[in-house]
């Protein structure tokens, strides 16, 4: 029988995410498609629970958990010291959230990917600070509920655009990934892993107590963003864009936003706003595709 995902497992059912977790299933995958020569850097996030309390670890590989701000110089560290020890064929995987990327992480990003380290970078989205009770992040989109942008004043401004920042680094290889395509996931994971050079990765991951849906709902909600267009799959490889996947026919963004109480108090001129919003990006990537193809 030929599997379309590794059958490998690298991380154990003992781990304590909360049901439904979609960072947990993007980790999964991740390693799968990684395998077990791959040294991982957590930050404080989700995930630096989720492996279980010290001296437990529900995953199966060498994993550092290191200071917020840290996951890409720890990982560029840790390249540089296997090099010396001639292990090149071991991957270096920096695994954070969307905090830790586009806000307190993003100079020590930014850095590895400017020197040209041989890392691979992946910023699991669940576009808030779970971890510490759902505050917002610059990856909370327009609109959203949180504990610190609460209903009557929700998060106004768009989503940081981090995959668009680390594609102008001229890194070899940046992507975006849904927990909803694992294929498609675990192709882009084996790719950066191919790659020499810095990778960056960044896949949606559903959260239930932040997004507040019902837990059966993940796959769900990550299928639904993509349907919409709210959350694209592309690469960036040597500045050539790549649209990984289309939508058959583009569903209204509304069909996404109902279903997360996130986004509850949301009036018809935000959501036309947003599906506005949502449009033009999707038009400017399409062209993007286009010229850097031409
Ligand atoms: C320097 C520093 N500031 C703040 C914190 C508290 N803190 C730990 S995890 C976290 C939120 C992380 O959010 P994100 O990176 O999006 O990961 P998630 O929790 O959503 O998985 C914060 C603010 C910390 N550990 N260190
Ligand atoms: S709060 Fe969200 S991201 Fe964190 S473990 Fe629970 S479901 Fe996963
Ligand atoms: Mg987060």
């Amino acid at each position: 029988m030929r599997l379309s995902i590794p059958e490998i497992e690298l991380m154990s059912p003992g781990h304590v995410a909360c049901q439904g977790c979609g960072g947990t299933l993007a980790f999964r995958y991740t390693l799968k498609a990684l395998g077990k020569n791959t040294i991982v850097t957590i930050p404080a996030c989700c995930w630096s629970v989720i492996d279980g309390p010290f001296p437990h670890s529900s995953t199966k590989i060498p994993l550092f958990h290191t200071a917020f701000e840290t996951a890409a110089s720890t990982a560029s560290g840790i390249k540089a010291a296997l090099e010396i020890k001639g292990k090149s064929d071991t991957a270096v995987l920096a695994w954070a959230g969307d905090g830790g990327t586009m806000d307190i992480g993003i100079q020590a990003l930014s850095g590895a990917a400017e020197r040209g380290d041989d890392i691979i970078y992946v910023c699991y989205d669940n576009e808030a600070y779970m971890n510490t009770g759902i505050q917002r992040s610059s990856s909370t989109p327009h609109g959203a509920w949180t504990t610190t942008t609460p209903v009557k004043k929700f998060k106004t401004g768009p989503k940081k655009n981090m995959v668009e920042i680390m594609a102008a680094h001229k890194i070899p290889y940046t992507a975006t990934a849904n927990i909803a395509f694992p294929e498609d996931l675990i192709v882009k994971l084996k790719k950066a892993r191919s790659i020499k050079g810095p990778k960056y990765i960044q896949i949606l991951s559903p959260c239930p107590v932040g997004w507040k849906f019902a837990s059966h709902l993940t796959i769900k909600l990550a299928k639904l963003a993509f349907d919409t267009c709210m959350y694209p799959l592309y690469e960036v490889e040597n500045s050539r864009y790549n649209i990984s996947r289309r939508p058959m026919s583009k569903k209204p963004v509304e069909e996404y936003l109902r279903r997360q109480n996130r986004f509850r108090h949301l009036g018809k001129e935000t959501v036309s706003q947003i599906q506005k919003t949502v449009d033009e990006e999707w038009d400017r990537l399409l062209k993007r595709e286009e010229t850097s193809n031409a």
